[in-house]
């Protein structure tokens, strides 16, 4: 008995050190940094060995929180506190008997170590990881110009363990290509959000100024471990009440709680609001009573937030105020605003996402033919944001023109992580592989290789800096109060995949997908290689059963859920007619392809050199016609849909076969959240192909079994029917 008692005790305290095993209960809380114990011992007494203690030099608050973070994160996966002592002035580092040291590079014993090619490239928000020898002794340096690259050296430090990474011989360099990471959130005052499907906002305005919740503490750790560096806070359909006193008061208290972390806080502002605050008769951007408003606005801002990023614009767009009221452009609007934040270092963000100013003309033009003819003529604290297709977040469109046509214009990239098209939180689509593949795409701007990823990097004037070249990167973001952030555990993947893209635009999809299977879920490779390559795979799945070969907006009308082809306003994206579908968008058509460099309108213009998955974005394809695919026009595209249900299907094994690998509460949901995947994949594919049907008048190829009855009594389907659960069997 004695002996039994004595054997659950020390289980029981292995366990509680260790929290060992996969079934631990997780819900997803602490996203990639679980710091889950390492149960390989060699590995273990390694870290143990080399992490035994940690030497900062000066304190901050920033460096208080990797501290934390690293003390926290080795503890928790190696079970062990190591001794924290830190040096203050320029007191020498005793390098016999300190192990990690984190220190600044203004002192000399440090900046010994490196070479000047490696201090030159790091910048402001950059740093070095080395193992170093000192008497034989192996020494861990994380070194940086500022606080915050070593917070960010550290978060590298723990990624490095948490994916089971030697610590032997570091030689690490890393430094932001892109100087503003953003996340924008679509937040609304009353705590809902747009386009949000995650819960409800993360910000608690009734309690704030006074309540800082743990949570935002979590959210700003989280964005620093993979170096997002700023937030919008509010949604950019904005309400002017977050410019009011009470509010830019909460709004402090968060960019306060956010500043270790390297985080500064923008808001949206709306145009009209020198109206509805300040009861002037006109926001008109030349007015000199506008103007003297958002100076004095801008001015009680910086008193309550002195970091404030500066602002996000959407003007004269979907219903939103904007210069075009007052028959100004939007770099008269722009400009103005960014004069009243220049004195403080604030910055406007633009948006160019406007479609409605030219009625019945092609959608995809209109940002372009708006925008384009402004190049060079925004102040230098000013940044387009473009969203990365010239429409609207599809799950794929041709890469937005705006970027490789504005030379003389800050262009930053807008990417949507919320999956407002793709299935919001219920499908399971690795945005990482999109992201990539539109900062890749060859804009040819400077000829060929001229990268969405170098136009983004590109320095717009002359002469300035590395440090102070204006460019950026959003996100909209993902994140709610739901417990896992994200609604979907595989949600959180995208604002990581986000945050490494916004650091290094040329990353790879694929190993930052290695990267967060690790950390999220477990190390073993049996499970991170076949879910890596479902994650791979996922987008292009969604494409397959939405909107395949380059069809889009078919989404059911402002939900923008389930399909919905047979709205009105997305017959103006398919065409589908007697006689083919596609939008022509060569010259016999709206001619959007010279919106692009002459390589590519050429190469766009012909259909057989348009890549495939874009052939129905630029061409109207006759159903009869045999395309790349080897098959006609109508059979390839039913067979498309017909694979992405399939595809969905075979994630689905996949994923039976990792049962037991993960915990069982994740595991349980997503394998819940793909079965309506499933459902809803055949939803689309039933309602697409017979829709298409109606104007094709083909029958289905021979391998495809026929959609199931529900959709039978089509015409007279009404696209408000309630979602088809009884497709269980279809
Ligand atoms: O995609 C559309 C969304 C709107 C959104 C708009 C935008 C914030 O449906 O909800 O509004 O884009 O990006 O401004």
């Amino acid at each position: 008995m004695k002996q039994r008692i004595y054997k659950l005790v020390v289980i029981l305290a292995i366990f509680s050190v260790f929290n060992l095993g996969a079934v631990r209960a997780e819900n997803g809380y602490n996203l990639w940094l679980r710091y889950m114990p390492i149960e390989n011992g060699q590995l273990r007494q390694a870290y143990q060995h080399q992490l035994a203690s940690i030497v900062v030099c000066n304190q901050s608050p920033t460096i208080n929180a990797a501290l934390k973070e690293l003390i926290n994160g080795i503890n928790l996966m190696i079970g062990k506190v190591p001794n924290v002592s830190s040096i203050t002035g320029n007191a020498a580092i005793d390098f016999k008997t300190n192990r990690l040291v984190l220190a600044k590079l203004d002192q000399p014993a440090i900046a010994a170590q490196f070479s000047t090619v490696e201090l030159r490239q790091i910048g402001q928000e950059g740093y070095l990881i080395k193992t170093v020898r000192q008497n034989r002794v192996p020494q861990i340096l994380i070194a940086a110009n500022t606080d915050i690259g070593l917070l960010y050296g550290s978060f590298h430090l723990l990624k490095l363990m948490q994916t089971h990474q030697s610590l032997q011989a570091l030689n690490i360099q890393q430094w932001p290509r892109l100087k503003l990471r953003i996340l924008d959130h679509w937040d609304n005052l009353n705590g809902t959000v747009e386009r949000g499907y995650a819960g409800y906002s993360l910000w608690n305005w009734q309690t704030l100024p006074g309540i800082i919740q743990k949570r935002y503490i979590d959210y700003a750790r989280a964005n620093a471990s993979i170096g997002i560096n700023g937030a919008v806070l509010n949604n950019v359909n904005a309400s002017v009440k977050s410019l009011t006193k009470e509010y830019l008061i909460k709004t402090a208290a968060l960019a306060k709680a956010f500043k270790p972390y390297g985080i500064k806080v923008y808001l949206t502002a709306k145009f009209s609001a020198p109206k509805e605050l300040g009861h002037l008769k006109t926001a008109d951007p030349l007015d000199p009573a506008v103007i003297k408003w958002w100076k004095d606005k801008v001015a009680e801002i910086y008193h309550y937030i002195p970091n404030f990023g500066g602002f996000l614009v959407k003007a004269s767009s979907e219903g939103q105020p904007g210069p075009g009221d007052y028959g100004r452009t939007h770099a008269d609007g722009a400009n103005m605003m960014a004069a009243a934040l220049k004195p403080y270092g604030g910055i406007v963000m633009w948006r160019t996402f406007v479609y409605e100013n030219k009625k019945g003309a092609d959608r995809a033009k209109q940002g372009y033919d708006e925008f384009k003819p402004l190049d060079g003529k925004f102040d230098e604290n000013v940044l387009l944001q473009a969203k990365y297709g010239p429409i609207d977040f599809q799950p794929r469109e041709a890469f937005n023109p705006l970027f490789g046509a504005m030379p003389h214009t800050h262009m930053m990239m807008e990417f949507q992580i919320t999956q407002e098209y793709f299935g919001f939180a219920t499908h399971l689509v690795y945005l990482g592989s999109l992201f990539q593949e539109y900062l890749r795409k060859d804009t040819y701007q400077k000829g060929p290789g001229t990268t969405i990823a170098k136009v983004l990097e590109e320095r717009v004037n002359p002469g300035t800096d590395d440090n102070n070249r204006l460019t950026g990167i959003a996100g909209v973001a993902n994140i709610g109060t739901d417990v896992n952030w994200c609604g979907h555990p595989f949600g959180q993947a995208n604002w990581y995949a986000f945050g490494r893209f916004a650091w290094n635009p040329m990353a790879s999809a694929d190993s930052i997908a290695a990267d967060w299977l690790k950390m999220t879920f477990t190390n073993d490779p049996g499970f991170v290689n076949p879910i890596k390559k479902l994650m791979l795979g996922s987008r292009e799945v969604a494409v397959n059963y939405m909107t395949p070969l380059g069809l889009s907006h078919l989404m059911k009308f402002a939900l923008h859920y389930g399909p919905g082809p047979w709205s009105k306003s997305a017959e103006v994206y398919h065409h589908a007619d007697s006689v083919g579908i596609g939008l022509d968008r060569t010259v016999t058509g709206s001619d959007a392809v010279s919106q692009y460099a002459p390589a590519l309108a050429s190469k766009y213009s012909n259909l057989k050199t348009t890549p495939l998955n874009l052939i129905l974005w630029f061409h109207h394809i006759g159903w009869d016609q045999k395309i790349a695919t080897g098959e006609t026009m109508w059979n390839s595209l039913v067979h498309y849909y017909y694979q992405g249900v399939k595809q969905v299907a075979a994630m689905q094994q996949i994923w039976q076969s990792m049962k037991g690998k993960i915990d069982e509460d994740r595991f349980n949901y997503v394998t819940q959240l793909l079965k309506q995947q499933h459902l809803e994949a055949k939803w689309w594919r039933n309602g697409c192909v017979l829709y298409f049907q109606q104007y094709s008048k083909r029958p289905l190829p021979k391998d495809c079994k026929e959609p199931g009855k529900a959709y039978w009594n089509y015409p007279t389907f009404k696209p408000d029917l309630p979602f088809p659960y009884h497709l269980d069997d279809q």
